[in-house]
């Protein structure tokens, strides 16, 4: 299928903890409310706000007090406690509502996180074109076109009917598939609020990116659609940290080398200027993707990579002593425990490595894995004390447990389907006599995008963008210092063709264990400052990534084991020309209402 003829929406729910609480509580329904953390220090961080409460200029951060300063009708809901520590169920369940009513009705939905989902609509959209529908503005009640800014509804509907009536004019019929895009959308929307009581708004482009770039456009309760023909328009307007995949230091390094402020600037360097910065991928993924070009598939992945619980202890609650570290050992290890459980029951499957990661008073960070031979919350308890009391200084006489711990997670990883075949146990067993991985940790840029809202004072950040990752502070210093080594070989972009050079060392932020590094369809990964540098392949690995990795490594010793050494090829897919197509103009102009009308009178 022509990866460019793909209809893409990205489902985000709008402040979706506060949703879930006020499903249960609907008294606070159009009510300013936000959800805060269990930590309860001045009414606590707010890690949710409505809208409603958006309006008054409250945000995600702020303190719960503080909120109430700027709206005194603001209610604040608070995440559960278990063991001393966030507990989330309440958001996972709700979550599973969600994936519920988008698996029941698409083939192809993909989880990117806790409340965002991908679905591939493509398909569905050919057998709908079979069906000759009709349709008309009231098709489309919530829906808007990336680039234009619309004040009032008459507005929105004057721009959308126009572009209706244009997409059905079309000889080509280039954008009737994003039109009947659309109107799936509004559909599932509304069968996810009808089956679930939650709101939820949609981007819907060509690809992945697209779709999530312009899902923030116009929220909450609304959808947009970003044409390609919009692109260039909307990448003018778009800073180049906006994008998934160059958000944090990433989009920094990208903004600092080639000078640029938003995606449209890049448009002016060639293929090769950009390989010969980035690296041949990563220099084809930008020259694509500043096209409006983008081929990552959606994955029907609705399972997290791994399951972990942990917890910062900041300041003088970090863990001094020997019991306190044991006793956080046991807390955590009880929730991954019976997350672990609920997931087998669930999905059939089974994690077989255990992570524990930690960060020291002294701001040094440690991962260390180790096979899970049993689900047992005192196994887990007592694998992840063994992996921690290695890095206890104090004397083994003494309690004092040293450097203290200001943050400690475990997860669970490298899932296995339970109803596998007799070789992956053999391989399981084979696994679990091996003594105890030791990994070290490195340094490097951080494609995560951060949130500019995001309260450093918080006790702990709880979002769940899979997989959830232990919080852990990045350590300061080495960051800067691989970039000072490596930015001897990092040219400053010439506008000018220039060859492109292989020996890149941003080659290596953008690319993970993909094992075809010459493809101009791998992408950029997010990651953290804590990379794990690979045992097998000495490849460096985010830490939450390493299970899913070390599932690679793993298959790939089944193949073999089997003899069936079928590795397909990824496609490569080349550096397109930017398309000229048909009537296509300059979208430099401002696009406002009455340009957009101008535009369509001329044309006519
Ligand atoms: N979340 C969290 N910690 C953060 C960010 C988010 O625990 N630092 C939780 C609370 C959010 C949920 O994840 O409700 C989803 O995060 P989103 O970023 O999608 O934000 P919202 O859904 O709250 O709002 P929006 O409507 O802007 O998407």
């Amino acid at each position: 299928m022509n990866v460019d003829h793909r209809v893409i929406a990205l489902i985000d729910m709008d402040c979706f903890y506060v949703q879930v609480e006020q499903r249960l509580q609907p008294e606070f329904l159009g009510k300013p409310c936000g959800v805060a953390q269990y930590y309860t220090w001045k009414g606590g961080g707010l890690i949710a706000v409505n809208y409603e409460a958006r309006d008054f200029g409250v945000k995600r951060g702020m303190r719960g007090e503080q909120a109430k300063e700027l709206c005194p009708d603001f209610h604040v809901f608070h995440v559960q406690e278990v063991n001393g520590k966030a507990n989330l169920t309440r958001y996972r369940d709700a979550s599973a509502d969600v994936f519920r009513v988008l698996n029941a009705n698409y083939k192809l939905v993909e989880k990117a996180s806790i409340d965002e989902a991908y679905v591939d609509l493509t398909e569905d959209i050919q057998r709908l074109k079979e069906s000759q529908l009709k349709l008309t503005i009231d098709d489309f009640p919530s829906t808007h076109l990336a680039g234009f800014t619309t004040k009032t509804n008459d507005e929105r509907i004057e721009i959308v009917n126009k572009w209706l009536k244009d997409c059905e004019l079309d000889d080509e019929k280039r954008n009737y598939d994003l039109v009947l895009g659309a109107y799936l959308v509004e559909k599932l929307r509304k069968k996810v609020k009808e089956e679930t009581g939650f709101f939820c708004s949609a981007g819907i482009a060509r690809n992945k990116i697209l779709a999530k770039l312009c899902c923030g456009f116009n929220k909450p309760r609304k959808q947009t659609i970003l044409t390609h023909s919009d692109i260039d328009h909307v990448f003018d307007n778009t800073p180049v940290q906006k994008i998934q995949g160059l958000g944090g230091k990433a989009g920094d390094r990208v903004m600092e080398l080639f000078k640029v402020d938003n995606m449209g600037q890049l448009r002016k360097y060639s293929l090769d200027a950009l390989q010969a910065s980035l690296g041949e991928s990563n220099g084809c993924w930008l020259y694509n993707l500043v096209r409006g070009i983008e081929t990552t598939p959606v994955s029907s992945r609705n399972l997290y990579k791994s399951i972990s619980a942990s917890k910062n202890f900041p300041g003088k609650t970090s863990l001094d002593t020997t019991e306190k570290v044991r006793s956080w050992c046991q807390n955590l290890a009880e929730e991954v425990f019976n997350r672990l459980e609920k997931d087998r029951a669930e999905n059939k499957r089974r994690a077989k490595l255990l992570t524990v990661t930690c960060t020291s008073a002294t701001n040094e960070t440690i991962a260390r894995s180790c096979p899970i031979n049993e689900y047992s919350i005192d196994r887990f308890a007592n694998d992840a004390y063994r992996i921690l009391k290695q890095f206890n200084k104090s004397p083994s006489t003494s309690n004092i447990y040293s450097p203290a711990i200001t943050n400690l997670g475990i997860g669970a990883g490298k899932f296995l389907d339970s109803v596998n075949s007799r070789s992956i146990a053999d391989l399981f067993s084979k696994q679990t006599n091996k003594s105890e991985q030791i990994i070290s940790t490195e340094n490097t840029i951080n494609w995560q995008e951060e949130d500019e809202d995001e309260d450093n004072e918080q006790e702990e950040t709880i979002t769940e963008k899979p997989p959830s990752p232990p919080v852990i502070s990045p350590v300061k210093g080495d960051f800067f210092r691989k970039f000072q080594k490596n930015d001897e070989q990092m040219k400053t972009p010439a506008k000018i063709e220039t060859k492109p050079s292989s020996s890149s060392s941003i080659t290596s932020f953008f690319s993970r264990y993909t094992t075809n590094e010459n493809s101009c369809n791998s992408i950029p990964e997010q990651s953290d400052d804590r990379y794990i540098t690979c045992t097998k392949c000495n490849k460096p690995i985010l830490a939450w990534d390493m299970p899913e990795h070390e599932d690679f490594h793993y298959a790939r010793e089944l193949q073999k084991e089997e003899n069936k050494n079928t590795f397909q090829p990824a496609t490569i897919i080349k550096p397109t020309k930017p398309m000229k197509r048909k009537n296509e103009k300059q979208q430099n102009d401002n696009h406002t209402l009455d340009a957009f009308i101008n535009k369509k009178s001329k044309n006519q």
